[in-house]
């Protein structure tokens, strides 16, 4: 029996559901060399910001138990560095890029949307209300759901592009955040960003990483990752991407029976690049041993 995986994200056409997280796939040509872009389900790349920025002190990173911690403050290349360094390369591939973007300020969102609308190429924006790790303001959107409502309008009046919030996972009622984003206008949500978290060296006393705190991510998440994908995607109608410590099908598919349209493969890229290619594979050969032929036959379909 034939399986389509092909799935229409809220507007994005993809091959398959498995896309890569923001911040763990580059801008696309660091992993060329080791992957077929062309066969992901989209492309997310680092989140962008108006200026070129440099990012927090090492250390950056610290390996946790079932994960890692990452305080990376965002280094970039700016829109204009962007669009001028990486879109070249990324318009030879046949794969939807996906623009995580972030601001200090509401202006900020909307002028960094505005300025990728025009840019060919570009199949959607994910917007970041949730780093754990900037203290200008970004993650404050992301959980307060007076400041991610006029995040999302702004970004909104500002672009025709699809539009992504990535949800963070520390609110108490995530239902409400989906559900504004839903009436925002926006025409998926993903989730979710790193767990804020923090870890000490007992023998200096010290935080393991520079920025003190930092984001959780990996296999230590997943499990909360699913609970907030199921309570979401029950909040509303337009389709959830599932994130959060993917590293085999199996994870994934967790993840599509909850209620997620699609999912993305972050921290696991770090170790073993080909994740997404066998999860992909993986998801095809559930489905046709489960007798589906499409994606959206599983979706949402736990047994409660
Ligand atoms: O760059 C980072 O430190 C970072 C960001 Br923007 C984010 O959204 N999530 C994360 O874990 N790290």
């Amino acid at each position: 029996m034939h399986v389509d995986l092909s799935i229409n994200l809220g507007g994005i056409r993809m091959k398959n559901p498995v896309m890569t997280a923001s911040g763990t796939f580059g801008y696309g040509p660091e992993y060329a060399d080791l992957v077929n872009l062309d066969t992901l389900g989209a492309i997310v790349v680092k989140g962008i910001c108006l200026e070129p920025k440099t990012g927090n002190e090492p250390p950056r990173t610290a390996e946790v138990a079932s994960g890692m911690l990452n305080a990376i403050g965002l280094p970039g290349p700016g829109v204009d560095g962007f669009v001028r360094e990486y879109m070249p390369f990324l318009r030879r591939h046949d794969v939807p890029v996906i623009v995580n973007i972030w601001g200090r300020t509401l202006e900020e969102y909307a002028e960094v949307a505005a300025r990728f609308s025009d840019v060919e190429g570009i199949a959607g924006l994910e917007i970041n209300v949730s780093c754990p790790n900037i203290k200008e303001g970004s993650q404050v959107f992301g959980t307060h759901l007076d400041l991610f409502r006029k995040v999302l309008d702004a970004v909104r009046a500002a672009t025709p592009l699809p539009l992504i919030p990535k949800l963070a996972p520390d609110v108490s009622n995530i239902a409400d955040f989906a559900r504004a984003a839903e009436e925002s206008g926006a025409n998926a949500v993903s989730l979710i960003n790193s767990f804020p978290a923090m870890a000490i060296d007992i023998k200096t006393r010290k935080p393991r990483l520079a920025n003190i705190t930092g984001g959780l991510s990996g296999p230590a998440i997943r499990p909360i990752a699913v609970r907030l994908v199921w309570l979401a995607a029950r909040a509303v109608s337009i389709p959830v991407v599932g994130i959060g410590g993917i590293s085999s099908p199996e994870d994934a598919l967790e993840f599509l029976i909850a209620g997620a349209s699609a999912v993305a493969v972050g921290t696991a890229n770090f170790t073993d690049p080909g994740t997404a290619g066998r999860v992909i594979a993986g998801i095809e050969t559930y489905l046709r041993e489960a007798g589906h032929q499409r994606v959206d036959d599983i979706v949402g379909s736990l047994r409660i």
